[in-house]
């Protein structure tokens, strides 16, 4: 495989050429009903989660994923909800989901969990209690309307979904959190250069030429959501590239704050980079004991970053006073 970098295309040209996803417009219509139901001072964060898929042809039947599997995206955006937060959940297809996340994608599966007692099916005295509160949180929070569901599986079908979502919450400004920690694919192949069926083994090995994705945080921060708390994610494996990545993120875009996390170390360790803490970035960890006692990094990182946003909030109150 190739991959052909020197083509860029302009993110606004992206949308004209590519097409859009089939729940566009359900998207739309939940997100609009979901932000209009929320009380005028509530804080809300849309979570993006798990990778994107990158076809390799027209009707697809190959496509390059990544290792992303949503657990930061679902565990976070169950912090979110505990620290009050109305939650857009933004998340790839069959990749985690809050409170449901404990009981899929590992080892076991959901039937491990059930047993049958004089004819009756119910879940096995261990699981109860933990399965309990589960199920009591997230029947809360769907019913309560604080939390929206949105699936995504393509590179294009999560690019036109984090437009949409932008563009109806744009207004209410300060107070809606951007938490980008969808592993996003840096190469595509567009629609137009894409093999139309699949792509035959009869012709030998294959070379592919991928583009590079337009980089969508330029117009997300200046243009779509100019007034929100933006925080993106950066993900590295070799350590010397990760400051260095993070800072020139935070210098070409000018948002609020970027997570840097290395693969192998991301559930006990990240690194917050600001514009004022870029030579010395806030470092969030738990030791391996934590995590293996089942405590997720992201109830620190959440609980780091609702403490911002709200200063953030705070300042832009502050600004709209004395204007
Ligand atoms: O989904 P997961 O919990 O397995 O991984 C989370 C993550 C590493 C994808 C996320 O923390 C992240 O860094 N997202 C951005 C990746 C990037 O585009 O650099």
């Amino acid at each position: 495989m190739t991959l052909d970098m020197r083509r860029i295309i302009d993110p606004d040209t992206y949308f004209d050429h590519n097409l859009p996803p089939t729940n566009l417009q359900w998207a739309h219509d939940e997100v609009d009903k979901f932000v209009k139901t929320q009380s005028p001072d509530q804080r809300i964060v849309l979570v993006t989660s798990g990778g994107t898929t990158v076809p390799l042809e027209n009707n697809t039947v190959r496509f390059v994923d990544n290792f992303s599997a949503g657990t930061r995206g679902s565990s976070s955006a169950e912090q979110f909800l505990a620290m009050g937060y109305a939650v857009i959940f933004l998340y790839r297809e069959q990749s985690l989901q809050p409170f449901n996340r404990n009981y899929s994608h590992n080892t076991r599966g959901i039937l491990s969990y059930l047993e049958r007692i004089n004819g009756q099916i119910r879940v096995k005295p261990e699981w109860e209690e933990k399965m309990g509160r589960d199920l009591d949180s997230y029947q809360k929070y769907t019913q309560e309307g604080k939390l929206l569901m949105v699936n995504f599986t393509t590179l294009s079908d999560y690019l036109f979904l984090l437009r949409e979502v932008s563009l109806l919450v744009a207004s209410l400004g300060p107070r809606v959190m951007f938490y980008l920690a969808a592993a996003v694919s840096d190469f595509f192949i567009p629609s137009h250069s894409m093999s139309e069926h699949k792509i035959q083994s009869a012709s030998g090995d294959l070379t592919l030429h991928m583009n590079q994705v337009p980089k969508f945080l330029r117009p997300l921060v200046k243009n779509w959501v100019p007034q929100c708390f933006i925080v993106s994610f950066k993900l590295e494996t070799d350590p010397e590239l990760l400051g260095p990545k993070a800072r020139h993120a935070l210098e070409k875009y000018g948002h609020q704050v970027v997570v840097a996390n290395m693969l192998n170390t991301r559930k006990c360790q990240v690194w917050l980079f600001t514009k004022e803490e870029a030579q010395n970035p806030a470092i969030i960890q738990i030791s391996k004991e934590d995590v293996d006692a089942g405590k997720d990094i992201e109830q620190d990182i959440v609980e780091e970053l609702a403490r911002r946003h709200q200063q953030y909030i705070a300042n832009a109150q502050q600004q709209d006073l004395s204007a």
